[in-house]
């Protein structure tokens, strides 16, 4: 099989998945390049025609979720929060996106919790990874025992798209940021209109917040 151009030989260790993958897009680079301008023509005409016409189409709006954080100063300890909209509409993207820095804070979770089961004391914070504690639920639902690396990521429960708050009996959707800075992950709010997302961080149970959703 052929190298995958601009994969040095020892660049990575890819498993064999990871590599066909590489290997098939890059074959295909070309052909998809070549097309990109026709497909940009026809999408100048397309909006070109939208705009003329008399119906305006909603589009899909996004909506961003920053995991951020305070450093400490004046005798405050250093702070971790989700910057959150406090309402989005369904059928709107939820995009959420790590702005802090992996090496020096862990990763996090953007994980929905059903209310009830979110942490809130300093107690069922330390406990949070321990059998029968949101966290270690959370864990499971991304393919971990809490110990191992996470192999399902994003974790999807119910329908596709943001709209199942997980328990410790039942699987929500997750997604996990890894270790990297500045990942994201976007998709489309399926709750229903009048309820409410709540959200929580496995990696630091202090961090969760709520998002209402909108018809
Ligand atoms: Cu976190």
């Amino acid at each position: 099989m052929k190298q995958p151009s601009g994969g040095g030989a020892g660049e990575a260790r890819h498993d064999g998945k990871d590599q066909m993958h590489r290997y098939r897009f890059t074959k295909r680079r070309g052909i998809v390049l070549a097309s990109m301008a026709a497909l940009l023509a026809a999408a100048l005409l397309t909006s070109q025609l939208a705009a003329s016409s008399a119906a305006p189409r909603k589009r899909a709006t996004t909506e961003t979720v920053a995991i951020r954080g305070k450093p400490a100063e004046n005798g405050h300890h250093a702070t971790l929060y989700f910057d959150a909209p406090k309402t989005v509409h369904k059928g709107d993207i939820l995009r959420i996106v790590n702005k802090t820095i992996p090496h020096k804070v862990g990763p996090h979770t953007f994980a929905m919790v059903q209310q009830s089961d979110i942490p809130t004391t300093g107690k069922e914070f330390r406990n949070c990874f321990s059998p029968h504690h949101i966290c270690l639920s959370i864990a499971h639902w991304l393919g971990s025992n809490g110990r191992s690396p996470v192999t399902q990521d994003p974790a999807k429960a119910g329908k596709p798209g943001w709209d199942t708050e997980g328990s410790l009996t039942k699987k929500g959707d997750v997604w996990f940021t890894r270790n990297k800075p500045d990942t994201s992950f976007s998709q489309i709010v399926s709750a229903k209109p009048g309820t409410t997302i709540t959200f929580m961080c496995a990696v630091h149970p202090f961090m969760h917040g709520k998002i209402k959703v909108l018809p």
